[in-house]
């Protein structure tokens, strides 16, 4: 897959993108990411991205002309049409199913936001696939952008090792993940549980499968998975 990430400050993704399992995705040639300046797409002296907001207000909007110029350069470069993502607290919750969606695109174009907003023919003119991260505000579009990212580079075939499987972890069957315990047998009077050290794989599996089920009907009520009988 390839990511192309726009965006006023582009130098804030590469730490994390170098980093864990995105740094090996990347290495391993699974993943390339490209990170683009709108700035680099003005013409004036002052290489202005932003204006004040036609009919008063507070704050700046994103200006169309080096956002459009930033798109239509990266795409040109693009062996295939890129699914182009806006990252927007208006747009779709980004949950595992669509997770699993954008991994199936070959290449993304995600288009971050700052200030107050996005002129919006961005949106009408662009029709972007508009996606927020959850119900709160963020400064920016760009801590969205890098927890995308993640969500999908997880899904890349091969990203993952054996040892770091997508299927038993949470949300991918829609319950929670069960406890987990490693040395000591005891910390500060709290005993790993007894099922665990015993070595029994059938019983160990049984609890595991219990702790989901109950951990999910406890702390995540809403998700469909906690209202399945078991
Ligand atoms: Cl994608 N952008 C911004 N600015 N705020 C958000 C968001 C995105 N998702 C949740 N809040």
């Amino acid at each position: 897959m390839h990511i192309d990430i726009l965006s006023l400050f582009p130098e804030v993704f590469e730490p994390m993108l170098s980093t864990s399992i995105i740094g090996r995705a990347r290495d391993n040639g699974l993943l390339t990411v490209a990170c683009t300046n709108y700035r680099d797409y003005t013409h004036d002296v002052h290489r202005t991205v932003d204006d004040k907001p036609y009919g008063g207000g507070p704050g700046m909007v994103l200006k169309c002309e080096p956002v459009f110029a930033a798109v239509r350069d990266v795409e040109s470069r693009a062996a295939v049409p890129p699914l182009r993502i806006l990252l927007t607290p208006q747009g779709r919750r980004l949950d595992q199913p669509l997770v699993k969606e954008l991994a199936a695109a070959q290449t993304l174009l995600l288009i971050c936001g700052h200030y107050e907003g996005f002129d919006e023919r961005i949106r009408l003119g662009l029709k972007p696939l508009e996606v927020s991260i959850g119900d709160y505000v963020l400064s920016g579009g760009e801590a969205a952008a890098m927890v995308l990212v993640d969500t999908v580079t997880r899904l890349l075939p091969g990203a993952l090792g054996a040892e770091e499987s997508v299927e038993e972890e949470s949300f991918t069957d829609g319950l929670l993940e069960y406890p987990q315990y490693t040395r000591p047998a005891e910390f500060e009077g709290m005993r790993v549980p007894d099922v665990l050290v015993s070595g029994h794989h059938a019983e160990v599996a049984r609890w595991r499968a219990e702790q989901r089920r109950l951990r999910t009907r406890e702390r995540r009520p809403d998700l469909p998975a906690a209202r399945q009988d078991g």
